[in-house]
């Protein structure tokens, strides 16, 4: 690749407009075939029309748009982003401190997004970090510690809370491989990815402090679906309630095809099965603050050792969150990325019309509608609304529907 000139569509209004779907960065990598690759399971649902809103850049060498993994570059995968510092742990093993290379940058509609948790990306190893490739070349010092780290604990070295403060070798990002499965949210009119190149996100909810809110069940369902991943709902502290009154609702969601288990961290009820679930895959976990999704994963892999808020820090609310995702490796279970926790789920990029289509149970009733193009709101002769009426559809689902239609419809 990358010789002659090179087109590359960015959006025009940077940083405000609404793009169709996905990210403009890696729509602009796919514009290359050859890094067109698996990109198309994030894509299931895009919204309608508003392709125009591109505009066709044309650059002087296509090394300028999409610079070329040469030689020099190693391959890693983006462990937490820090302001501006992304954490890259190569292939090798090497982790480095990346800063993102501008252009990237001006191809991405929102900074923060630009390099997320999860990208598989290409760095340009600078300065100290170049030398150490090199055990002999006199810059051993700051890599020698980092390497006894690992050896001594090769989680912990990923783990920020508990590695020590070792310089870690430099680099540029200067590549962002397509993304598949991710997950994404609404911020500040923005889109932001919080994960990307996951297979499967748990949400991860809690039956008691902070109590159950079915309603953020369905936000995580749909962000799932939207984003290419596979849908795992964990109710945890479940020593804290009382599983006859949640079959309803366990019942529910197993029916609809997500498979619910039943949790709790502090006894290990349904660790076991978890640990199944996550083997071979990579998994976001995400759910609210304090819900228990650092626990989780503690119980997961005992060692692991991440940081668990104390019962004041949860009634708190927001103050003591984890204020970045991270990417873990597992011993046994493949990757998992513990996500700061997210109070309220806003969908990114979601037009009204598609939200009927994370409501798979509506399924059979869309058609009986009177009007062919019925929003399920307001209409006379809704066939859902009907059925909700009749109890045969969930009227606590519909109300979910109903608000994130709304969401929808707002912008
Ligand atoms: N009783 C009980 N407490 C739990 C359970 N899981 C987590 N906790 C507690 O809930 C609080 C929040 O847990 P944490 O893992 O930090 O939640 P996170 O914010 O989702 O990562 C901590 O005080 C945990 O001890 C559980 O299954 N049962
Ligand atoms: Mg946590
Ligand atoms: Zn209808």
């Amino acid at each position: 690749m990358g010789n002659g000139k090179k087109k590359v569509r960015v959006d025009l209004r940077k940083n405000r407009a609404k793009p169709p779907r996905g990210n403009d960065l890696t729509r602009a990598f796919q514009e290359d075939a050859a890094a067109a690759g698996d990109a198309a399971s994030g894509e299931r649902v895009r919204a309608k029309g508003d392709l125009s809103r591109k505009r066709t850049l044309v650059v002087d060498d296509a090394a300028d748009a999409m610079p070329a993994a040469d030689a020099a570059c190693v391959r890693g995968r983006v462990l937490r982003v820090h302001g501006l510092a992304s954490v890259v742990e190569a292939d090798d093993g090497r982790v480095f401190r990346c800063a993102v290379r501008r252009l990237l940058k001006s191809l991405s509609t929102d900074e923060r997004s630009v390099v997320t948790t999860g990208d598989v990306v290409w760095v340009r190893p600078s300065g100290a970090a170049v030398g150490n490739q090199d055990p002999g070349a006199g810059v051993g010092g700051r890599d020698s510690g980092f390497r006894e780290t690992r050896e001594a604990d090769a989680v912990s070295a990923l783990n920020p809370e508990t590695r020590p403060p070792t310089p870690a070798p430099e680099g540029m990002i200067e590549r962002v491989e397509p993304r598949h499965g991710v997950l994404t949210r609404a911020s500040r009119r923005r889109e932001h990815v919080l994960v990307a190149n996951v297979d499967q996100l748990a949400v991860v909810i809690s039956l008691v402090q902070p109590d159950l809110k079915p309603h953020l069940i369905d936000r995580y369902l749909a962000a799932a679906q939207k984003g290419g991943l596979a849908p795992v709902l964990l109710l945890n502290k479940a020593d804290l309630a009382d599983p006859a009154a949640l079959q309803p609702l366990v019942g529910f969601y197993a029916q609809i095809g997500v498979p619910v288990i039943l949790t709790s961290a502090a006894t290990g009820l349904g660790v076991g099965r978890l640990r199944e679930l996550l083997r071979g895959r990579a998994t976001v976990f995400s759910g609210q603050s304090g819900v228990g999704k650092s626990s989780l994963l503690n119980a997961v892999q005992p060692g692991l050792a991440l940081k668990v808020k104390s019962v004041s820090e949860v009634n708190e609310k927001g103050r003591h969150t984890t204020t970045y995702s991270q990417l873990i490796r597992l011993d046994a279970c493949g990757w998992v990325v513990d996500t700061p926790g997210v109070r309220q789920l806003a969908l990114w990029d979601t037009i009204p019309e598609e939200v009927e289509g994370y409501f798979p149970e509506f399924r059979p009733f869309v058609p009986l509608c009177a009007f062919p193009d019925c929003s399920h709101t307001h209409e006379t002769g809704c066939a859902v609304k009907a059925a909700v009426a009749r109890r045969q559809l969930s009227e606590r689902r519909y109300h979910s529907y109903l608000g994130m239609f709304r969401g929808a419809a707002e912008d």
